[in-house]
């Protein structure tokens, strides 16, 4: 089914400062050089490149009360929320451009707000290797990037969980995770204890990426607005060098593209996040250029002649 976007409204938020390595912050400019904008335009769709959102610097430091940098995560969350609800007032659909994953809070409760403000269903699509569902207790590194599933679903600090006002932005049924090859223990308890809807590789090795699909985005329809959030390190690590966290074992490019193909085809994708990009672990670019590949298969480019 192909399908009329709105306009496209890049927002980059080039920050490091949830994750465990340096780096990340040169995400947005590594996917502008690898043509994202570009290659939107030659499908024929109308890019809004808004540039980057400025924030408060990396202070590089240890976790204090288990969170590290947890001030400046607060406000780059902040940054990040205002642009991702100003373009979706626009009707513009809002792409963040990573920037460590810490910063899906803000893009997701904006995106939350928008559809509860429009009588819309929220279906959010994480695909990473993580969970990202830790929190200051059972954290290993203190990093916030490996705690915005949890932020949004209330377990969390106040600032991160009531970022959008009164209530968290989602409850954890609105959540789909797909290619979760690395969850900690303590972080494992806590994703079983809210029943969290995991499509983990083992499941995609057994029921094979097709019905994997198919089962997240069981009850999709008209009414839905699907939010993808894509942490690069989903994909394989062979594939897919450029990130802080790599973990062995992910999706294959062509099980990577049929995810896209089968997002692309409900027609209902209307937030994106392309986040943990990280430039200094990679090799040319490449992970850059697949990464803007497989944004081109979810805006509609298929392999095949489906149109
Ligand atoms: N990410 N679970 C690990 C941690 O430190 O909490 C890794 C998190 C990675 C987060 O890649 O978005
Ligand atoms: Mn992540
Ligand atoms: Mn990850
Ligand atoms: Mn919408």
């Amino acid at each position: 089914m192909s399908r009329t976007f709105p306009q496209i409204a890049l927002i980059g938020a080039p920050t490091d400062v949830g994750a465990g390595h340096r780096g990340a912050s040169m995400g947005p400019e590594a996917l502008r050089v690898a043509g994202l904008g570009e290659a939107l335009r030659a499908r024929g769709l109308d890019v809004l490149d808004t540039g980057n959102l400025l924030g408060p610097a990396n202070p590089w430091q240890p976790p204090t009360a288990g969170y590290r940098h947890l001030d400046q995560v607060v406000e780059w969350n902040r940054r990040v929320m205002e642009a991702v609800a100003s373009q979706l007032r626009f009707g513009r659909l809002p792409v963040m451009l990573g920037g460590d994953h810490c910063l899906a809070v803000g893009s997701i409760t904006a995106v939350a707000a928008h559809c509860r403000a429009t009588g819309r269903k929220l279906r959010v699509l994480w695909l990473d290797a993580h969970a990202d569902f830790n929190t200051c207790e059972v954290t290993p590194s203190g990093n916030c990037h490996g705690m915005p599933v949890a932020c949004l679903c209330g377990l969390g600090p106040r600032p991160l969980t009531h970022l959008g006002g009164d209530a968290p932005a989602l409850q954890p049924g609105e959540i789909r995770q797909i290619g979760i090859r690395s969850v900690d223990p303590g972080e494992k308890k806590l994703v079983k204890e809210y029943g969290l809807d995991v499509y983990d590789m083992r499941h995609i090795d057994e029921v094979g990426m097709k019905r994997a699909m198919e089962e997240a985005l069981a009850g999709v329809d008209d009414e839905t607005h699907i939010h993808v959030s894509f942490d690069v390190d989903f994909l394989d690590p062979v594939i897919a060098p450029g990130v802080g966290t790599t973990i062995p074992g992910g999706p294959t490019y062509r099980e990577a593209q049929l995810v896209m193909e089968m997002i692309a085809d409900t027609g209902r994708m209307g937030s994106l996040d392309i986040v943990e990009l990280n430039p200094a672990f990679d090799d040319h670019n490449r992970t850059g250029l697949l990464a803007v590949d497989l944004v081109e298969s979810l805006f509609g480019k298929s392999t095949l002649m489906r149109d």
